[in-house]
């Protein structure tokens, strides 16, 4: 396994796969991996021969007062997984490199990044795609892969490469779990015993809404509202959002009438969460 910190020595190595016919798989992350992060490696592994994984904590999807100086860290560890898991390059830029003196330049997908997590933290989204559009002219993947665990940031990232006409196939890989329901993520570090307990509830009420669907209850408003009550039961949560949207647009819907995506967010203490899901009539 490779590890390369160098944005030139990356450009040239991805150069040199690219000339022997090789193809890319890029897996872009933040680090501080757990089992979600590595079936995305799973899922590249099925469609190319090398695999990348890029580890950077980018400063720019971080609003003010955001986590970005304690999210955590572990390269040691994360290098350890990687060899394990043979991935072949892992790509670790700096932040000097990647955001030089006199950087100004950024890429923004204006409608889809309004609501949901944009919506309460703006500007997220505008530093997600400036990176990931850098990371790909950098690393020169055919294909990356991104988790359906941050839903808006997987079509978002879906519309750049369209729009752009970037040659990247960008495919979305399933929601990794714990045995209890609640969705893996790094910043499940942040919660304690009791919080961990509580935070199933997201998944919890998803369920519970898929059932009602399953029952007939179509009506995202009353959906909604049962979602709600069952959240409320649980001390120290605090609803963001929950909506019911079209799951390539994002549209609002107001009724089940075809496969729609639950987007969510709760904030179990100080720790905000996502969760979605797909339900169908
Ligand atoms: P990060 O939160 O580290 O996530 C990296 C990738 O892992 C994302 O595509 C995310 O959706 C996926 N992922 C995280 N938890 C998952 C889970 N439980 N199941 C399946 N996939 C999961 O998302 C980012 O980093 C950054 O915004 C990034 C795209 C790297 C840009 O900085």
């Amino acid at each position: 396994m490779k590890i390369i910190r160098k944005i030139e020595e990356q450009q040239k190595c991805s150069l040199n796969m690219k000339c022997r016919d090789k193809k890319i798989s890029l897996i872009p992350t933040m680090g501080f991996l757990h089992k979600g992060h590595l079936s995305l490696i799973d899922t590249a592994k099925e469609l190319s021969e090398k695999i990348v994984v890029s580890i950077f904590v980018n400063p720019t999807q971080f609003g003010e007062g955001e986590d970005y100086e304690k999210y955590p860290r572990d390269e040691k560890r994360d290098l350890d997984i990687l060899a394990d898991k043979k991935v072949d390059i892992v790509f670790i830029p700096i932040v000097k490199e990647m955001y030089p003196e006199g950087f100004q330049t950024f890429c923004q997908v204006n409608q889809l990044t309004k609501k949901y997590c944009g919506k309460s933290r703006p500007g997220h989204f505008k530093g997600v795609t400036t990176v990931v559009l850098k990371l790909f002219n950098i690393i020169q993947p055919d294909i990356a892969v991104f988790g359906k665990k941050d839903y808006q940031q997987y079509i978002i990232i879906k519309r750049m490469t369209e729009d752009l006409n970037l040659p990247i196939n960008i495919i979305a890989s399933p929601i990794v779990r714990e045995k209890n329901g609640l969705a893996m993520s790094s910043r499940n570090k942040y919660l304690n015993h009791e919080q961990r307990k509580e935070a199933t509830v997201l998944y919890e009420s998803l369920i519970y809404a898929s059932n009602l669907i399953k029952q007939g209850k179509y009506g995202a408003g009353f959906l909604r509202k049962e979602m709600t009550n069952l959240i409320k039961s649980k001390n120290n949560t605090r609803i963001d959002y929950i909506d019911f949207v079209n799951p390539e647009t994002l549209k609002d819907v107001q009724k089940i009438e075809e496969p729609t995506r639950i987007l969510m967010a709760v904030r179990v203490g100080n720790t905000k969460l996502i969760d979605n899901m797909e339900v169908k009539p």
